[in-house]
């Protein structure tokens, strides 16, 4: 069964999916929406993902219109367990990335790119303050051990890569954070990485 996957062009929540897909080895279409022309709010894309948003996820008879739920998804179907553990205190850690991965990550550094790139109306000092917390935080986490949710990569990793790569195209500046810095290089080491454009290519 090929699976399919609904993305765009710049989006970081596609990117985290591509990544994944490529990560696991797995072949799929690619269609990429012109977001600019609003191909994601086509009645046709709109029978898909109802809130009219990339990604969306086609596996056969699934349909998984949501970054982090296609994560799991792949995880459990096509990934090793480590992955994303089955444990009940493995499963929490990486639970508590994925929901910060769509809470302070989405509030900061998505936000403030979306005001840089897009010119969105943000409230830039509120996403500024929202991502320097975080970065505070996850600083702290990494220099303690290698990957986010304990010592093996797990889609936590894969779910706040995108956007901390590109975290800079907000205006925000990573160097005070030196392991995170050495966290990103970890992730794109990894066997199988794919790019997150920037959003000049
Ligand atoms: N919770 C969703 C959010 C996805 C999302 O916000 N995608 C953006 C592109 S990066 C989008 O499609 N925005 C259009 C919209 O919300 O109308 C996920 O994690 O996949």
């Amino acid at each position: 069964m090929i699976i399919t996957l609904y993305n765009g062009a710049v989006s970081g929540h596609a990117h985290r999916v591509r990544l994944f897909l490529a990560l696991l080895g797995l072949p799929y279409d690619r269609i990429t929406l012109d977001m600019k022309a609003g191909q994601h709010k086509t009645p046709a894309y709109l029978e898909l993902s109802p809130l009219g948003q990339v990604p969306t996820l086609v596996d056969g008879p699934t349909v998984i219109t949501d970054s982090t739920a296609a994560l799991v998804y792949l995880a459990i179907k096509y990934g090793d367990e480590h992955w994303l553990p089955r444990d009940a205190e493995g499963a929490a850690r990486v639970q508590r990335w994925l929901s910060t991965a769509s809470g302070e990550l989405y509030r900061g550094p998505v936000l403030a790119r979306a005001g840089k790139l897009f010119g969105r109306d943000i409230d830039m000092a509120r996403a500024e303050a929202e991502a320097e917390r975080l970065f505070a935080w996850m600083q702290a986490e990494l220099h303690t051990r290698t990957w986010l949710a304990g010592d093996k990569p797990t889609i936590a990793d894969i779910a706040m890569y995108s956007y901390m790569r590109v975290a800079d195209e907000g205006g925000l500046d990573l160097s005070p954070y030196p392991d995170i810095l050495r966290w990103l290089a970890d992730v794109e080491a990894l066997p199988g990485f794919e790019p997150m454009p920037r959003s000049s290519t």
